[in-house]
């Protein structure tokens, strides 16, 4: 018997200032998510989304460089319990954004009942600011920093422990944009990065080998939070912070279907898509058959 899949949606922009994103779950479903995972077997429940408490208004509310703060917090703590109920039914979690902030609530719900979380965070970005070294106040910039203790203690007490994850139980992938204070966070911390400089030299298979073989020692699950910027923009337009020269669908998918065969992965997210921003709902249903390779599909 395959795995129960549970999909929960948070439509949340508030981590970041391009409206639109919170629209993320709703044109994946579109994009024919659950027939998808459903063609290949799989058992899929769509439990619908988050409810955020959105402001009314459009102007920002931001103390301490934390912009919109006590929102972010607010969803993150439901998204967290609701994940941490898909795995007490020993269903995988499979969580689609809404902008990257929503990973704090998905890390403190899969981290819970584990020893050792292993995570891949496949970004243009670290994701490891926090309000003291972030140039935008941004909460999507920052909830790898908060996965591993670092930053305003509303953001990292989500789910009611912290750390979430250790610094040496994380591999980055894709990564071509970081801040001072994530570079020195990295090297302090041992953070694995493969940047666009080892994909390009190594070949994404290469990378993925090493990344599964980190994740998977002394761990007991590994979660892949999947941003779309990581890819190329050619390929993934829809995105609120593109980046120039990322990994293409190609190379994406040849990593999931890595992690397929591994099958190491026990909870993901796919966040980032903005139908705005989007052409022809492209980086949506580049999401989908992302999703769809992640759990197994293949030609023949
Ligand atoms: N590093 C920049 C900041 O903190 C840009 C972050 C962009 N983030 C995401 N998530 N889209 O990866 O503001
Ligand atoms: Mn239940
Ligand atoms: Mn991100
Ligand atoms: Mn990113």
């Amino acid at each position: 018997m395959k795995q129960k899949i549970t999909i929960i949606g948070v439509p949340m922009d508030l981590g970041q200032m391009r409206r639109g994103v919170d629209m993320g779950p709703s044109v994946i479903r579109y994009a024919g998510v659950v027939e998808r995972l459903e063609a290949l077997g799989y058992e899929v429940e769509d439990r619908g989304d988050i409810q955020i408490g959105r402001p009314s208004r459009l102007d920002v509310k931001n103390d301490q460089n934390l912009k919109d703060l006590d929102v972010v917090v607010k969803a993150n703590q439901m998204l967290a319990d609701e994940v941490m109920d898909i795995v007490s039914e020993g269903a995988f979690p499979l969580i689609l954004g809404g902008d990257h902030s929503i990973a704090i609530g998905s890390l403190a719900g899969t981290a819970k009942d584990k020893e050792n979380l292993g995570v891949i965070w496949y970004d243009a970005h670290g994701d490891l600011n926090t309000g003291e070294t972030s140039p935008s106040g941004n909460i999507h910039g920052m909830p790898l920093a908060a996965s591993i203790g670092l930053g305003h203690e509303n953001l990292t007490s989500i789910g009611g422990f912290s750390p979430k994850v250790k610094p040496e139980n994380i591999v980055i992938i894709g990564a071509r944009s970081l801040d001072e204070g994530e570079r020195i966070l990295i090297k302090e911390r041992g953070i694995h990065v493969y940047t666009m400089h080892e994909i390009d030299r190594l070949g994404m298979s290469k990378v993925m080998e090493e990344a599964a073989e980190i994740v998977t020692k002394n761990t007991d699950g590994v979660h892949l939070s999947l941003d779309l910027d990581a890819l190329d923009p050619n390929d993934a337009p829809g995105v609120g912070t593109p980046v120039i020269g990322g990994p293409t669908y190609r190379e994406t998918h040849l990593a999931m279907e890595i992690l397929a065969e591994k099958n190491i992965i026990t909870s993901a997210e796919f966040v980032e898509v903005n139908p705005i921003l989007d052409v022809k709902n492209q980086t949506a249903e580049a999401a989908v058959a992302l999703i769809g390779s992640l759990f197994g599909e293949k030609l023949l």
